[in-house]
């Protein structure tokens, strides 16, 4: 089960969270999978905690926007790796393709992709699946933990 999350974006009139949609339309059919936009949540941590306890999820996608987006993910990120250790956490997004390393240094991640990311989610996801190497996925930078 993989959960794809994304954080607050706009306190008013909420977009369709694109991103997120677009890795899922690769994921069909192919993995289970729960979106969880974090505009319409009261307690997105809560949320999180419970949905990932629930089904059991192993993967955790973040879309990541510079500003307030952000402010949200690290402590929500921070907090889910230490309550599931070995969740698999993969950010993405503006924020995280511009500032990789920083974003893998925080310890908190696992990966990151960077750029347009629908095909490299899947290929990490089918390759951490089948114990493969995580090399050769374009885009995909790794942590210390990733690897
Ligand atoms: C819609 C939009 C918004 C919406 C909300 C989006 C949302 N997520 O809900 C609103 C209007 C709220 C918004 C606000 C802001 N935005 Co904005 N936004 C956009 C816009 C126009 C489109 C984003 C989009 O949906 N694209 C379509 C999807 C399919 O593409 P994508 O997001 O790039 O996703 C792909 C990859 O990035 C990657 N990916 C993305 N997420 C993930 C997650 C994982 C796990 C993986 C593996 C891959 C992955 O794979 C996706 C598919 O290929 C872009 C500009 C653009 N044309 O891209 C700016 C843009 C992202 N925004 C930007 C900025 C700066 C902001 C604000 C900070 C502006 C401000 N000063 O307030 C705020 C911050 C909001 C916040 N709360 O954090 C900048 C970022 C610049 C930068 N250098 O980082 C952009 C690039 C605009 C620009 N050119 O300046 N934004």
């Amino acid at each position: 089960m993989i959960v794809l999350v994304n954080p607050r974006s706009a306190k008013w009139k909420h977009r369709l969270p694109m991103s997120i949609l677009s890795l899922a339309a690769l994921l069909e059919g192919r993995y289970s999978y729960e979106i969880v936009d974090g505009n319409f949540e009261a307690d997105l941590e809560a949320t999180l905690t419970r949905t990932i306890h629930e089904t059991n999820a192993q993967y955790l996608g973040i879309t990541v926007m510079p500003g307030p987006q952000l402010m949200q993910a690290i402590p929500i990120t921070q907090r889910l790796k230490e309550l599931f250790p070995r969740l698999k956490i993969v950010w993405g997004g503006y924020f995280p393709s511009l500032h990789a390393n920083v974003v893998l240094q925080s310890g908190f991640v696992d990966f990151v992709i960077r750029g347009q990311g629908e095909l490299s989610f899947l290929e990490l996801i089918d390759a951490v699946e089948r114990g493969a190497s995580r090399d050769h996925i374009p885009g995909c930078r790794l942590s210390a933990k990733g690897r």
